[in-house]
């Protein structure tokens, strides 16, 4: 499938074109730090996951300037409704490292306190609902929040984020359709990361791009450099706006690459050729950011390596007051879910209590 002439302003040097758009510079340096924040948690989680501390775990490798960029194009009482990798939107927008990973080992301090799956953030705090374990579940939620946000007066637009692989399920149709027959305040933000676990974008669809599909439900679909973070902000940033404005939603496939397996549960070895990876490895958003910022004087090698060392502690930090967090207590099985216990727990978790072990 040949994706359509993305929008670009970074080369994979870094070298930005005339009409780049121009950001503040602390922006740019908090764009900076929560790519590279992303990306050290991933590390981080793929060596707990293999060491048997942490259950599960799904890196968002090389799709890190998706996530940001478009993160900070958002308003802060914009709502996110994620895939399956948008935990560096959640940190962009306030959260913190350490909620990351008491979420991860399901300690009682975790926003859910251990009942939901791994990886699947959300915290009310930052306006992210839980990732969807469904593909494509979101879609639809997002288009009907954004309705309702617009009917109330409230001119809060929904961020909904899906991978190549949603695009192939009923929901994305009805999603679609409906924000176009609304023209709802929302906008699509598609992860063409090449894959949806073993299935390749090919064996997805037929269709040139997946950008093209907003085009059947009477709405706009723009491709994008997904490895460029000005282009992702850019494009959003024009998305949002136009959202918010009352002109209706778009679609924006980032075009960017899964670099690790589906999940730690996988073996991508098994499906597809390293040297595909190695290709995708020289399109890496984060180097050109870093290539960037140096070339236009926004930041020196040695700041970066500074942020580098924070951002290293700030995580060993985080990973220590998570493993030193308290288990659940076992009635929060039930709290929070019923407004009031129904009887049939109450008992079930009092007769669980007395196997607990003292
Ligand atoms: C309705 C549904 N079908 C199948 C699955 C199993 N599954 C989980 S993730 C995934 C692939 C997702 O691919 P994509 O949408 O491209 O997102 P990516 O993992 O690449 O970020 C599949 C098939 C599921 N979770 N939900
Ligand atoms: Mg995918």
């Amino acid at each position: 499938m040949a994706v359509a002439e993305p929008l670009q302003y970074l080369d994979p040097k870094g070298t930005p074109t005339p009409d780049a758009p121009s950001l503040a510079e602390e922006q740019l340096l908090r764009m900076y730090r929560a790519m590279v924040t992303t990306r050290r948690v991933d590390d981080q989680c793929m060596k707990l996951q293999r060491q048997g501390r942490i259950g599960f775990y799904g890196a968002s490798t090389g799709e890190e300037a998706t996530a940001i960029g478009s993160a900070a194009a958002l308003r802060e009482d914009d709502w996110v409704f994620p895939g399956l990798r948008q935990g560096g939107v959640m940190l962009y927008r306030g959260w913190s490292v350490e909620k990351w990973f008491h979420h991860l080992f399901g300690t009682e301090q975790a926003v859910e306190k251990g009942r939901s799956m791994p990886c699947h953030f959300s915290d009310r705090d930052v306006n992210q609902v839980s990732w969807s374990s469904c593909m494509a579940t979101q879609l639809p939620h997002a288009v009907g929040m954004a309705y309702a946000a617009r009917y109330k007066g409230d001119d809060a637009i929904a961020a909904a984020y899906l991978g190549d692989g949603a695009t192939s399920e009923g929901d994305f149709h009805t999603a679609m359709n409906f924000a176009g027959v609304w023209d709802a305040p929302v906008v699509f933000l598609c992860n063409n990361n090449k894959w949806a676990i073993s299935v390749p974008v090919e064996k997805q669809t037929a269709s040139e791009s997946l950008a093209i599909k907003a085009k059947a439900y009477g709405f706009e679909g723009k491709t994008v450099d997904g490895n460029d973070v000005l282009a992702v902000y850019d494009a959003t940033k024009k998305a949002v706006e136009r959202a918010r404005d009352g002109e209706g939603p778009t679609l924006l496939e980032f075009d960017t690459y899964r670099i690790r397996g589906h999940s730690t549960s996988d073996d991508p070895t098994r499906y597809r050729d390293e040297s595909e990876v190695e290709a995708a490895k020289r399109r890496d958003p984060l180097s050109r950011f870093r290539m960037y910022l140096i070339r236009e004087s926004i930041a020196t090698q040695r700041d970066l390596e500074t942020i580098e060392e924070d951002v290293q502690g700030e995580v060993r930090a985080a990973v220590n007051a998570a493993e030193e967090g308290t288990p659940p207590p076992l009635e929060s099985m039930v709290k929070d879910v019923y407004e009031t216990v129904p009887w049939h727990l109450e008992e079930q978790i009092e007769e669980l209590s007395t196997f607990k072990e003292t």
